[in-house]
């Protein structure tokens, strides 16, 4: 049992190798993590890059998880950023294409604004490739300052984002 535990959410995406499975293997190795557990997995969505400097990427496959964990928003970071390098995950410039990207959304309904850790995520209400998938699994769920993930999803241009089958 963990003790004091936040429902966290997180945002994965990969657009080199094999993104499918990739995906696939980061959230199994998320729930593997000590502190932390795997709760809710939307479907994966097939997604056209959102953003400059995207051009000629190749498309993402996104999804999202919610978790239950003991650790901090920090410990919570340092956690995705590890299994991002044992995915093989290189940062070059900011945007470039990924093996992995696992990005820290929500953290219950706190507000992060530290260097490097920002939560909620400063663009996750814009994008359709983290709310679609947020919305399929909790469309209630709040991101402070912003709203809900259904209605925030709903109000978005069409971004080039499809479901894959299951
Ligand atoms: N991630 C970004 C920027 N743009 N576009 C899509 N479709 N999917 C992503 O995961 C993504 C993006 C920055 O991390
Ligand atoms: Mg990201
Ligand atoms: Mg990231």
């Amino acid at each position: 049992m963990m003790a004091a535990s936040t429902r966290a959410w997180i945002g994965i995406g990969a657009n080199l190798g094999d993104p499918v499975a990739s995906v696939r293997a980061a959230i199994a190795a998320l729930d593997e993590v000590g502190g932390l557990r795997v709760t809710l997995r939307s479907a994966l969505y097939r997604s056209t890059p959102v953003g400059p400097g995207m051009d000629g990427q190749p498309d993402y496959i996104n999804a999202v998880v919610g978790v239950d964990t003991a650790l901090s928003p920090a410990a919570l970071l340092d956690t995705l950023f590890a299994i991002e390098l044992h995915f093989g995950r290189q940062r070059s410039v900011r945007n470039a294409a990924r093996t992995l990207d696992l990005d820290l959304l929500l953290y219950g309904e706190d507000i992060v604004d530290q260097p490097g850790l920002q939560v909620p995520h400063p663009r996750m209400h814009l994008r359709a490739f983290v709310l679609q998938p947020l919305a399929e699994i909790a469309p209630d769920t709040l991101i402070p300052g912003q709203g809900r993930a259904k209605a925030l999803s709903q109000a978005l241009p069409e971004q080039g984002i499809a479901r894959l089958p299951d």
